[in-house]
């Protein structure tokens, strides 16, 4: 199972390179960190194993993050109305984003990155999503809300961006145009 001891921190050069697409159908080894990725997800969300284990709660993880330059991810998220997003995903794809943006209330954080970096990060309000499950089916996700937000921060992982490379630099707390807030 990943631990803390496995997810790379922000000065490794592997979080700013851009990941390669998994070869499909996915080989075994592809498959199994995929499904690492979701395991550590849903054990961080665990009070009794994350506390057993030392784990920092999350939502999402990509694949960079555990020093393995591929194009998968795993998302473990409730939205506002309790639908639960649970996926390990390979060669996930923002296909169609809407012109309205969002971001997260308390900004962001990530777990390759130790220290508070207060601003808000613009995000797409709604995404379309397509992408391969670990089962072989393509399927094609439409998101709002918290679920857009963390399939984007999870893509960025993919692509080498961070979290606070969407920060303004002049002023974190601008106020984000055509932007709606989500808590
Ligand atoms: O990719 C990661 O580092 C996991 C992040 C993903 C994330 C952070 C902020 C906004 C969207 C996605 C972790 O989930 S950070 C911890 C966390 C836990 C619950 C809610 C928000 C952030
Ligand atoms: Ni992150």
């Amino acid at each position: 199972m990943i631990t803390m001891k496995d997810i790379v921190m922000e000065d490794q050069p592997v979080l700013r390179q851009v990941a390669q697409e998994v070869t499909l159908p996915a080989s075994e080894e592809d498959k199994a960190i995929a499904n690492s990725l979701l395991e550590y997800v849903i054990n961080s969300q665990n009070k009794e194993i994350a506390a057993k284990y030392g784990l920092r709660p999350g939502v999402g993880l990509a694949a960079p993050q555990i020093n393995v330059s591929k194009r998968i991810i795993a998302v473990h998220i409730r939205d506002e109305k309790g639908n639960l997003y649970s996926y390990a995903l390979f060669n996930p794809k923002i296909i169609s984003h809407s012109v309205e943006n969002s971001y997260l209330a308390g900004g962001e954080g990530c777990l390759s990155v130790d220290r508070p970096v207060p601003g808000l990060v613009p995000r797409h309000a709604r995404v379309t999503v397509k992408a391969t499950t670990i089962e072989g089916e393509e399927i094609k996700l439409r998101l709002k809300g918290m679920p857009a937000i963390v399939f984007q921060h999870e893509i960025d992982h993919l692509n080498g961006i961070m979290f606070y490379d969407h920060i303004s630099a002049k002023d974190p707390f601008a106020p984000i145009p055509n932007a709606t807030v989500v808590e």
